[in-house]
């Protein structure tokens, strides 16, 4: 059996229930077995793999809130530092009811290649809650914050770990979490989180930032085919910040976004949407209501309970959570001629619609790469922050635009050198780095 097989019968065994975490490790490892057959030598005797794929730590722990009745509950709440070889532990936080140990594994693990790929200093981290932000009060989101912070502030810093959002957690909490690491504390250590409001040390493009990060790479890969966005229909899958952030600047470059969805189902505007519809993205976002409001505001369809990937489209953004895109959605795709998949969620595909969509024909950019300008631009808002200055949107945006291309031309580069598809080529930039940093480390 191959190292990287061994490892992973391995975790499958070790971790029979976290069936996420086995799906990255499967995808991960494979992509990158050209490279450890190259180095196998060097790997086992280090135990490079058996260290890749355990987290260096995870923390799991008890947060108890009360609801506006003045009743107590309990939620689990978890921060996995996967893999600090390169930075400080850097990823976002979830708060969904699905949230378990695997989930945060899987999360963590994506993101210390992502984050590799980025080219700046940060290692991988992830963290949340099974914890449901939906139908909750402003108090009571509030409360949790503030009891999941008063756990969490002893295992994060600056230079240690540094927190932002991810479904379900957005401006608002990242506020409520940072003014309680800063009461306990006893000192203004603003780059401990990101994705801060202005006033108190965030970083200007940082909420556009993953969708403006997935358009830009998605004009990488057209123009990779000598084709360009303009003109272009798009369906994009969630209604929330990323889905929010590609709408936005697809629209502005001339592209037809055609539809949205919640996992009540979708909406479908064969016009494409327009600034005004983008701009109540925001506040269906902000107000938890439900995609069939987008629609009869708008007098769209609504199409219950479906996927929108039925829809017969150039281009498909899903940027709503982990397997929205299985095999049959994959066969309909092909079927419909889709040219591009720019992944916004992370792992949108399920394995086996992966292989069904690169072997017939339809170009898949990873999300590991295509998504990084979130935590990409997040790590920007740590160097401003340790600066205490800050950047114009037109500095930023500019980085950040040179930092999706740099992650293109790195991922195209390995795909290229190993002969692999691009998801493939990303998969070994992003650990090819973070090998070196371990090994140079020593054994830890
Ligand atoms: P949000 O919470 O802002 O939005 C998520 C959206 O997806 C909501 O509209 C939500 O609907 C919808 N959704 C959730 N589950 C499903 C489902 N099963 N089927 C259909 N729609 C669903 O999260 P983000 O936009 O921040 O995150 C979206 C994805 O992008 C996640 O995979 C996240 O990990 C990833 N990501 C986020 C980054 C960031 O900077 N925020 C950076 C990189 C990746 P509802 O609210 O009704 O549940
Ligand atoms: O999945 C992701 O990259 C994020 N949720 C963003 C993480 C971050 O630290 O900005």
């Amino acid at each position: 059996m191959s190292y990287a097989n061994e490892i992973y019968e391995n975790l499958v065994k070790k971790f029979p229930e976290e069936k996420e975490f086995h799906q990255t490790a499967k995808e991960v490892l494979e992509s990158i077995s050209v490279v450890i057959e190259e180095n196998e030598e060097l790997y086992r005797k280090n135990a490079l793999l058996e260290r890749l794929v355990e987290p260096e730590r995870s923390v799991i722990f008890r947060v108890p809130w009360e609801d506006d009745n003045g009743v107590v509950h309990v939620n689990t709440g978890y921060r996995v530092q996967f893999n600090g070889a390169i930075g400080p532990y850097k990823g976002g936080l979830r708060f969904h009811p699905s949230v378990r140990l695997g989930t945060m594994k899987f999360l963590a693990f994506e993101q210390t290649f992502k984050n590799s790929l980025t080219g700046l200093p940060i290692g991988g981290g992830k963290g949340g809650s099974d914890f449901d932000p939906i139908g909750k009060s402003d108090n009571e989101i509030r409360r949790f914050c503030v009891s999941f912070m008063t756990e969490l502030y002893r295992h994060i810093g600056p230079d240690r770990d540094v927190p932002a959002g991810d479904l379900g957690v957005s401006g608002k909490e990242i506020g409520y979490l940072f003014g309680q690491y800063r009461r306990i504390k006893g000192c203004y250590e603003n780059g401990v989180i990101t994705g801060k409001a202005l006033s108190f040390g965030g970083s200007k493009i940082r909420p556009e930032a993953t969708g403006y990060g997935i358009t830009y790479f998605l004009q990488e890969m057209l123009a990779d085919r000598n084709d360009k966005i303009e003109g272009k229909t798009i369906a994009i899958s969630g209604c929330g910040n990323v889905a929010w952030g590609a709408a936005k600047k697809m629209v502005e470059l001339g592209a037809k976004v055609v539809t949205l969805s919640d996992p009540s189902g979708y909406i479908y505007d064969p016009n494409g949407l327009n600034d005004e519809k983008v701009e109540y993205m925001l506040e269906i976002r902000a107000n938890n209501l439900p995609i069939e409001t987008f629609a009869k505001k708008f007098n769209l369809e609504f199409v219950k309970g479906k996927r929108p990937w039925e829809k017969k489209v150039d281009i498909v953004v899903p940027c709503a959570t982990q397997n929205e895109l299985e095999i049959e959605d994959a066969k309909k795709l092909v079927e419909n001629g889709t040219i591009i998949i720019c992944e916004g969620s992370n792992m949108p595909c399920s394995l086996d619609a992966t292989e069904y969509i690169e072997k017939n024909g339809i170009t898949l950019g990873p999300s590991k790469a295509a998504n990084a300008g979130g935590v990409a631009v997040s790590a920007l808002e740590m160097s401003q922050d340790s600066m205490r200055y800050h950047w114009s949107e037109e500095e930023v945006d500019a980085k950040l635009l040179g930092i999706m291309k740099e992650i293109f031309a790195q991922s195209k580069q390995m795909s290229v050198k190993y002969n692999t598809t691009l998801s493939q080529g990303a998969n070994i930039a992003g650990f090819i780095k973070v090998a070196d940093a371990m090994l140079k480390q020593g054994n830890y």
